[in-house]
């Protein structure tokens, strides 16, 4: 019965919200997916015509030399404090490989008639070490088959197949050159031994800019379960919860609708918090008459969702909160009417920020509104949360940003920032978290049907 009148109550707002119905039923979550029993970690898929097309695409814009991509290294409970999150693989070698195995490494070549070679390098599979850690992918014709990548060799040949590849296409060295790097070994030779090594991550950055479809994919689930945990955050708020109560609402939610874990630490923040930006450490309780900024993301399939909504404890907004809450969201409203193929994230902020000021009145004081609106308007989103790729460059269809405005008036303790994910299509664009409650009216209606 309870569920039956919160589906319908909330059955006008998307289909995100009508699978929140059926999270605690009997269909599979949101997230579910089909585990490949040979895979370690996650045991997902790998999209293999996908991650070829990214190889070809980098080995083409690179004409000739090599390119040494290493893996993320298996993790260590005692030397690497992993309490702080999960094994998760280097974005650069998940881009071109999609596999989520540890102490791995690729090796391209470019040029020649073939137009480039693919080798991947994998640690022997070791029977007694898999009782700790689990199945792992080793160098043999699974591997091949599963990665789609045909030659597979174990990872103890991969100085001599270097040696050989510098040999036979003499030029640069392309390497991740990041904090991922920053300990290897053997990026540390190759530049003592006075190779030529270059950074490789502008290139494929700007690869990753413009998503593919199974990157899209992966990012509207991620962004549909993000869509999820703020709408339960919303059922669970009253007055009185603490902060890390919400947070816990909210990732939960993730989880149980198959999230990998969070894009990035679940901002929660009532009251005065609401006025901090990146306040994360959720521990003070509400009061009636906070308003909550909630500002957490889902990842799933290494893509990470990106959403804030602010909504007030107690359900009910003040004229006062509401009015301001309604200037972000007429904010965000102009600037998504603004996107659209060959125009700029600073276009759009600079669209923003004058419909803020020429629509503020006396709103807030003295200055107009777009005076405490102190970030920017928009980051890429992708693998990173805040994603890799030059922000002067022109919006393409396919590109993936953030559009959040806010406002932050401290001496209030009042702040609103509304935050959604949106895609670039071929006319303009997509909301894509368009599925959790937004305007004032649907977030008290929602709020109202509280159990
Ligand atoms: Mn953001």
């Amino acid at each position: 019965m309870r569920s039956l009148l919160l589906l319908a109550v909330v059955g006008a707002l998307g289909s995100a919200a009508a699978a929140q119905g059926r999270a605690d039923g009997d269909r599979a979550p949101l997230g579910a997916w089909t585990p490949v029993p040979e895979l370690p970690g996650m045991g997902r898929a790998v999209d293999t015509a996908a991650v070829a097309a990214r190889r070809r695409a980098l080995l083409a814009r690179l004409g000739r030399g090599v390119v040494l991509i290493p893996a993320a290294h298996e993790r260590q409970l005692e030397r690497d404090y992993i309490q702080d999150n999960d094994f998760r693989q280097h974005n650069t070698f998940f881009y071109f490989t999609e596999l989520e195995t540890q102490d791995a490494w690729l090796l391209l070549v470019a040029g020649g008639e073939t137009g480039g070679e693919v080798v991947l390098f994998l640690p022997p599979r070791n029977p007694s070490q898999e009782r700790w850690t689990g199945l792992r992918l080793g160098p043999d014709s699974v591997a091949v088959r599963l990665s789609g990548i045909p030659r597979v060799l174990p990872t103890d040949s991969l100085d001599r197949a270097l040696r050989s590849a510098l040999q036979r296409a003499p030029g640069p060295v392309y390497v991740p050159l990041d904090a991922t790097t920053r300990d290897e070994k053997r990026v540390a030779d190759l530049v003592f031994e006075g190779r030529d090594v270059r950074n490789l991550r502008p290139l494929a950055d700007s690869l990753r800019l413009v998503k593919d479809a199974d990157e899209l994919a992966r990012l509207r689930t991620a962004v549909a379960i993000s869509g999820l945990g703020h709408l339960a955050a919303m059922q669970a708020a009253r007055p009185g919860m603490w902060e890390y109560e919400i947070e816990a609402v909210v990732e939960a939610a993730f989880r149980r609708n198959g999230a990998d874990r969070v894009g990035y630490p679940s901002i929660v923040g009532s009251g005065p918090n609401s006025t901090t930006l990146h306040y994360d450490v959720s521990r003070r309780q509400t009061k009636d008459g906070d308003l909550v900024v909630l500002d957490a993301g889902a990842e799933w399939g290494q893509y990470t969702a990106d959403v804030t909504r602010t909504f007030p404890v107690n359900g009910r907004f003040t004229p006062r909160q509401k009015a301001i809450y309604d200037l972000v969201l007429a904010t965000q409203r102009a600037a998504f009417d603004s996107t659209r193929p060959g125009t700029t994230i600073g276009e759009l902020n600079r669209v923003a920020r004058e419909y803020m000021r020429a629509h503020s009145g006396t709103l807030c004081g003295e200055q107009t509104c777009d005076a405490s609106f102190i970030h920017g308007l928009s980051h890429w989103l992708g693998m990173d949360v805040h994603d890799v790729g030059d922000y002067s460059t022109p919006l393409k269809p396919g590109m993936v940003l953030t559009i959040e405005p806010g406002i932050y008036l401290k001496q209030e303790n009042l702040g609103v920032r509304i935050e959604d994910d949106v895609l670039v299509t071929a006319t303009g664009a997509e909301w894509l978290s368009g599925g959790a409650p937004k305007t004032t009216d649907e977030i008290e209606r929602l709020m109202r049907a509280r159990r």
